[in-house]
């Protein structure tokens, strides 16, 4: 506690700090609120970065200042319709830079914390996932006459599904936590669909959608809500990038319209629900509708698929690397969420014509 108090003494903040506590669900950083009195100073989420993830830590400060920057300023100056919405602020440190490097080499940075508000890992009414739907919305509208390009690629090929499958498929060759044999249907499952995945990267080839500044982590709890359940602002910028708006609406989708946790155990809980996709659907609509493209709206419900499948992907790939990338809290874990992503992408299999048609009927 005391070395966290003396890391937060490195920014330049207000008030005095009262208490440094562990925040949140992140699977990579390590995220605190830090509260200070008086009640009138500002709070703070204090962050250590993954620095063996996030290699290019200066990179990454520079992609959330442009586009904290373009945000704050156009909310600011040009769009009043968002009068409610947020951009969070990094705090600088004293040394000038928005991030303090500390003796022992670990990375850390200081947001403002948006007094007030809190955020849900699951989804429990329609208004929420219209709010939520409404903030990526803004987000992506707000930042959607920025050269996507003038952002450095973080992590490159993120969502890119061809060098996730070679990823997967070397683990499964490689197989060195020996886990390969107890999987076999997992990795059947896999196989089966990874051609149809291949369309969004196709589509891109193809310059059918275009490259877009995107958030690339639309979890649900990645969304600020205000004591009046209104979406107020989106958090976790470390992954904005240049990407196409299918992998914001479809991740966010994933997780604000699932039936289940994401590492939900008792699979028979785990469903898309057809109420939650529509409001969702017409809040991002609403807000993001007025500069897609007709192929973009085309593809919003595949979206969904798809990112359930890649992060699903994702998760099994790090299953049998024996648990490297994602922290986990138990032995299994990363196995427990990959099924559960794939009993939620059999779910939406089972009622795509359904989502199809909400937005057809939105759009
Ligand atoms: C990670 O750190 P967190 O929990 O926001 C991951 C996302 C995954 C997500 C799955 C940099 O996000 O891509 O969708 O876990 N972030 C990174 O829950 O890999
Ligand atoms: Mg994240």
């Amino acid at each position: 506690m005391n070395d966290l108090n003396n890391i937060v003494a490195q920014f330049i903040t207000e008030g005095r700090v009262e208490s440094v506590e562990p925040l949140g669900s992140g699977h990579i950083n390590d995220s605190y609120l830090v509260t200070t009195f008086p009640e009138s100073a500002s709070d703070y989420v204090l962050q250590r970065i993954n620095h063996g993830i996030f290699t290019n830590v200066p990179g990454l400060i520079d992609n959330i200042l442009k586009v904290t920057g373009h945000l704050g300023e156009k909310l600011v100056y040009r769009h009043a319709g968002y009068s409610t919405f947020q951009v969070i602020r990094l705090i600088p440190a004293k040394t000038g830079h928005h991030y303090f490097h500390d003796s022992g080499g670990n990375y850390w940075r200081l947001y403002n914390h948006v007094r007030g508000s809190r955020s849900f890992d699951k989804v429990a009414t329609t208004g929420l996932a219209y709010e939520g739907g409404r903030a990526f919305g803004i987000f992506q509208s707000l930042s959607s006459d920025m050269d996507a390009r003038s952002l450095f690629e973080i992590l490159p090929d993120f969502h890119n599904v061809a060098s996730r499958l070679v990823q997967f498929r070397e683990a499964v060759l490689l197989d060195p936590a020996v886990r390969a044999e107890e999987i076999e249907n997992e990795i059947a499952f896999v196989e089966t669909r990874s051609h149809e995945m291949h369309a969004i990267l196709r589509l891109g080839e193809l310059g059918k959608i275009p490259l877009r500044v995107t958030h690339n982590d639309t979890k649900f709890n990645n969304v600020l809500f205000n004591a009046n359940n209104r979406a107020i602002s989106v958090v976790d910028l470390d992954t904005v990038m240049p990407g196409y708006v299918l992998f914001d609406f479809g991740d966010a989708i994933r997780t604000g319209a699932s039936t289940g946790a994401e590492d939900e155990g008792d699979l028979s809980l785990v469903n898309l629900d057809l109420n939650l996709f529509e409001a969702y659907s017409r809040g991002y609509l609403e807000t993001a509708g007025k500069f897609l493209n007709t192929v973009e709206t085309m593809y919003l419900a595949f979206s969904a698929k798809f990112m359930t499948y890649l992060i699903g992907l994702r998760f099994l790939t790090d299953h049998l690397n024996g648990d490297r990338y994602y922290k986990i809290g138990f032995p299994g874990h990363n196995l427990q969420r990959a099924r559960a992503q794939f009993r939620l992408l059999l779910s939406m299999e089972e009622h795509f014509s359904e989502m199809q048609e909400i937005i057809r009927k939105i759009g």
